[in-house]
């Protein structure tokens, strides 16, 4: 007993400690409260369990493409980048060759998340507070949409596009407004996961990159725990990439998930990474 409340008491110091941490961040626009952790009245919050992958195929990739977003809608690869004057959003058949031109954002905006969600694509951008809506066939801009917080990952379910902001936020919003409907706090048994960045949404589950790690996360999209994780820190490596993109720039971190339901295989890169890499969970 006294045990199980010393491992409670651990947990809730951890838990305020890591909110402390991310309300007294610099980045101001992310300060929102997040939402209590669901069901934490327990003391016994799992670890996440590791998923094991392997290496279908390995694609080149465009090491001039500072990935951000990345998603199959059935043969079609879309990847949208980052970067002032050099975000661009362009799209990939099958065997990942480039279909048309690619269309590059003003040098105003440094292009984030995108997700395709009824024939359209949703672009988020960082700090330009900026959601750009395209005909996901012509890539000819639509609308644009106000975004209050930073833009990081984007991915949708049904009904609601989600949204990371780099906090351990995820944010469920309308697509047609994106208005906010839900928000759930991700969480694993140490407290609130912070830097979420790149999403796909995944049979009723949420793949997330962590910005900065290798490990990508999974997390139940009702209560916002990590439920397992993919440790991807030999992936290059077992790609046969003879460099560290990292020893190039420190910014050149693993981020790209994209779900191919076909093949049900992930395919996944790094911001000027050279390969995309298609892994099959076992
Ligand atoms: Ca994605």
């Amino acid at each position: 007993m006294k045990r199980s409340l010393f491992i409670l008491s651990i947990y809730f110091i951890v838990i305020a400690c890591n909110n402390s941490s991310n309300n007294s961040s610099n980045n101001s626009s992310n300060n929102v409260p997040n939402e209590d952790i669901n069901n934490s009245n327990s003391n016994t919050i799992s670890a996440p369990e590791q998923l094991n992958y392997s290496i279908v195929n390995i694609f080149p990739h465009d090491t001039s493409a500072y990935t951000q977003g990345l998603e199959w809608n059935d043969n079609t690869l879309f990847e949208g980048t980052g970067l002032k004057g050099k975000s661009v959003l362009y799209k990939m058949d099958s065997k990942l060759n480039q279909i048309g031109p690619k269309l590059k954002l003003d040098n105003a905006y440094f292009g984030e998340g995108i997700t395709f969600y009824k024939d359209k694509i949703y672009q988020l951008t960082w700090e330009e507070h900026k959601v750009f809506v395209y005909d996901a066939k012509t890539l000819k801009k639509i609308e644009e949409l106000n975004w209050p917080y930073e833009g990081w990952g984007l991915t949708h379910n049904d009904t609601a596009l989600i949204v990371s902001t780099g906090s351990s936020n995820l944010y469920f919003v309308d697509p047609t407004t994106f208005a906010i409907k839900k928000t759930v706090g991700v969480f694993d048994q140490f407290g609130y996961q912070n830097m979420i960045n790149e999403l796909e949404y995944i049979d009723g589950k949420i793949f997330a990159n962590i910005y900065g790690q290798n490990d990508i996360i999974v997390i139940d999209p009702n209560s916002g725990r990590i439920i397992n994780k993919i440790d991807c820190s030999n992936l290059l490596a077992q790609a046969k990439v003879a460099y560290n993109p990292l020893s190039i720039d420190g910014g050149y971190v693993l981020n790209g998930i994209a779900y191919k339901k076909t093949s049900n295989t992930l395919f996944l890169t790094g911001k000027c990474w050279p390969v995309l890499v298609e892994i099959k969970l076992n």
